[in-house]
């Protein structure tokens, strides 16, 4: 799983440089939820059967940092790892936020921060209803959290008991502007969605064996909503390239081609 990590943060990094724009450090934040997710057996799909009703969903509501879902989707084989190269570009599906009407696999259209939680409810509720036994996860940002339509959906999932539904939050300390203390400071988010009836463990979202860890006592709960609160770092892999360049956030800012070699030098040589 360490390999696929960083053959996923070589992708993100590679796809971001090339489109000319794109999000590769919140992309990197994220990188061993969305590995354990496709490739550490904790979502259940068949790339080739992207449709299945059976399937379980992931909804990315950070939208923008959907070239690390593209990168897993394509090593899973959704579509060719080829393809990964035209992100952005006029023509592809692989859009700037995911689109579901262009790319099979999408759970849902995001980048409007705020709404995957409740789409996500929206699943989970469906699969009651439908009484099929798929599981919803829903990755957010930490500035995104910011958004008074997360906290509705987090009262709602515990009003409807939906213990099929896991919400995590990529706390990677930045969002667009700033720092995201500096914004709008909700931590610590563990007691909060506690008090309202969730199940919230807090790990460290770049140590692969924590996440695999939590999202599998995640699944194991099915009496109430799970939360994970991933507390990781913004360019995770890349941190000494975004010091030198003297920006911690990186928000939004593919690298150059000449530092996205040595990013991928960096990323490749950690053991
Ligand atoms: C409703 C809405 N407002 C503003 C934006 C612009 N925007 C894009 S990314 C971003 C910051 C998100 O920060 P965070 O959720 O912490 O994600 P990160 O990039 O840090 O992973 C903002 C404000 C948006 N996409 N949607
Ligand atoms: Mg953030």
């Amino acid at each position: 799983m360490k390999e696929m990590a960083k053959t996923l943060r070589c992708h993100a990094i590679r796809m971001t440089t090339a489109a000319g724009s794109g999000h590769p450090s919140s992309s990197l934040s994220a990188t061993e939820v969305v590995n354990a997710l496709y490739f550490g057996g904790i979502l259940h799909y068949d790339a080739a059967a992207p449709n299945d009703p059976a399937r379980d969903r992931f909804v990315l509501s950070k939208g923008h940092a959907v070239p690390i879902l593209y990168a897993a989707m394509a090593e899973a084989g959704y579509f060719p790892v080829e393809e990964l190269i035209t992100l952005r570009k006029l023509g592809s599906p692989l859009e700037g936020h995911p689109n579901m009407k262009r790319l099979a696999g999408i759970e849902a259209s995001t980048g409007s921060l705020g709404q995957g939680l409740s789409i996500g409810i929206g699943h989970a509720l469906a699969a009651h209803i439908d009484n099929k036994d798929y599981r919803v996860f829903v990755m957010m940002g930490d500035g995104e959290m910011g958004e008074g339509q997360v906290w509705e959906a987090i009262a709602t999932a515990d009003k409807y008991r939906l213990g099929n539904l896991t919400a995590i939050i990529d706390q990677n300390g930045y969002q667009q502007t700033g720092a995201t203390a500096e914004v709008l400071d909700l931590t610590p988010f563990q007691n909060k969605i506690e008090a309202f009836g969730w199940h919230v463990q807090t790990i460290n979202g770049n140590d692969q064996t924590e996440v695999n860890a939590a999202l599998e006592t995640a699944i194991g709960i099915s009496d109430r909503p799970t939360a994970i609160v991933s507390r990781t770092q913004k360019g995770f892999g890349i941190l000494p390239l975004m010091e030198e360049a003297g920006d911690r956030n990186f928000h939004g800012k593919p690298l150059s081609p000449e530092l996205a070699e040595r990013a991928i030098e960096l990323v490749t040589s950690k053991g």
